[in-house]
């Protein structure tokens, strides 16, 4: 798998890189690489818009890697595929153009503690709009969501229950069937943000019985500024289109307009056609691949990890659920993560230390910022060995 990543054979500070920085953005295969690298080189045109071959073929592959992305998703029409910048976008777009034109006065929309900001804040400038009341559903100190009080906490007035499939900064993953089984019978919509699902399972929408699942492409193998929202149809075709523009639109006159037919009412503009190609073949990348095995070796990888990191006096573990994915955050004491991030550096470890827009969590655990050490399939425990040495030699400089 390492070799299908041409940036990994290089060396960093001296040493082979150890990547493990893949919850904040993941790699790209050269699969992935040369086809954005053919579509500028030979396809690029804007798409919907001309009659010529180059256009034509833009166009077609657009609509191709839509197709991939259902299939993979197993959405049950391509209609349901919204392309967005990312899961950011995606979240907005929801709370915009559902939410916001219905929800009233203490309507309540039920979130985690577990959320990122992009998961908070959409929702918070709802309630803003509407007056609906935004309600934060607790966590274990192991970092699973407490669901008898999440079930309390569900009743006639939640309109919208929007929750994260994996946590980015903990890693737990959530039990996300019973919760939007739960929701449905209070007749609340269910959003979820699957940035840091996608690229560790497979997702199965009709299965889960979702309304709205958002991911980013640069998470899952394929390039940054494209991502998917995928929305019930029934729910996509009563709501207002997002962002006014070219594409998003039937007829245009100065006394009114009226709406393209679904995906194309979401995505006004020219969208990141390379992005979507891009996304596209970074799809079929995972599609090839066996996806159990890729779960079997991300568990694999991280029990050796946890054990490792168990096994290191001074450090703490931050999310010890009993269902994770591959990702794993501590802190050790009387060591900023700032500065174990930049020791892992010097040993060519990639990590990330801060607060992995999740403050609200941070603050549940009373700490302002964790190092994190997030994975991927083309980690190997070499990659652990390094992070480990890296942390050996922060302790003996901070002489812990
Ligand atoms: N988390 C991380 O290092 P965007 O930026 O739109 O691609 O994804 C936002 C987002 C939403 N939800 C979750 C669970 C996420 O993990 C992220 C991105 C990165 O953890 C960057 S903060």
């Amino acid at each position: 798998m390492r070799a299908e990543f041409p940036i990994l054979s290089q060396q960093v500070n001296g040493h082979p890189l150890s990547y493990l920085d893949n919850g904040a953005t993941t790699q790209k295969p050269q699969r992935v690489i040369d086809t954005l690298r053919r579509y500028y080189e030979s396809d690029n045109a804007n798409i919907h818009r001309g009659l010529h071959s180059l256009s034509e073929r833009a166009t077609r592959d657009c609509d191709k890697a839509r197709e991939t992305i259902r299939s993979f998703i197993n959405a049950s029409d391509q209609r349901e595929i919204i392309f967005v910048r990312g899961t950011t976008e995606a979240l907005n777009l929801v709370a915009q153009s559902y939410a916001r034109p219905r929800l009233q006065a203490d309507d309540e929309i039920l979130i985690t503690t577990l959320e990122h900001h992009s998961n908070i804040v959409p929702w918070q400038l709802v309630c803003r709009q509407t007056g609906a009341k935004l309600r934060v559903a607790p966590i274990h100190d192991s970092g699973e969501l407490d669901l008898e009080a999440l079930k309390g906490m569900l009743g006639p007035r939640t309109r919208v229950v929007a929750l994260t499939h994996v946590s980015n900064a903990l890693g737990t993953v959530n039990p996300v069937a019973d919760i939007i089984e739960m929701a449905r019978a209070q007749g609340a919509i269910t959003v979820l943000d699957g940035a840091q699902a996608v690229a560790h399972g497979a997702i199965d929408v009709q299965d889960l019985n979702c309304d709205f699942y958002a991911f980013s492409g640069h998470k899952v193998y394929g390039p940054t500024g494209i991502g998917v929202l995928f929305g019930r149809k029934c729910l996509l075709e009563e709501m207002e289109p997002w962002q006014g523009g070219g594409d998003m639109i039937r007829t245009v006159s100065f006394e009114e307009s009226t709406w393209n037919e679904l995906p194309y009412r979401f995505e006004a503009g020219t969208p990141n056609i390379a992005g979507i190609i891009g996304l596209g073949a970074a799809i079929e990348f995972m599609a090839s691949i066996d996806m159990d095995a890729v779960v079997a070796h991300e568990k694999d990888l991280l029990a050796y990890a946890t054990e490792a990191l168990d096994g290191l006096s001074n450090i703490r573990i931050i999310g010890t659920a009993r269902h994770k994915a591959g990702i794993l955050s501590f802190v050790m004491d009387g060591v900023h993560p700032h500065d174990i991030g930049t020791i892992a550096d010097q040993h060519g470890v990639a990590i990330r230390a801060g607060h992995h827009c999740a403050m609200p969590l941070m603050k549940r655990y009373r700490v302002p910022a964790t190092s994190r050490a997030s994975l991927a399939l083309y980690n190997d425990r070499k990659d652990i060995d390094a992070l480990v040495t890296s942390l050996q030699k922060t302790k003996e400089i901070f002489r812990l």
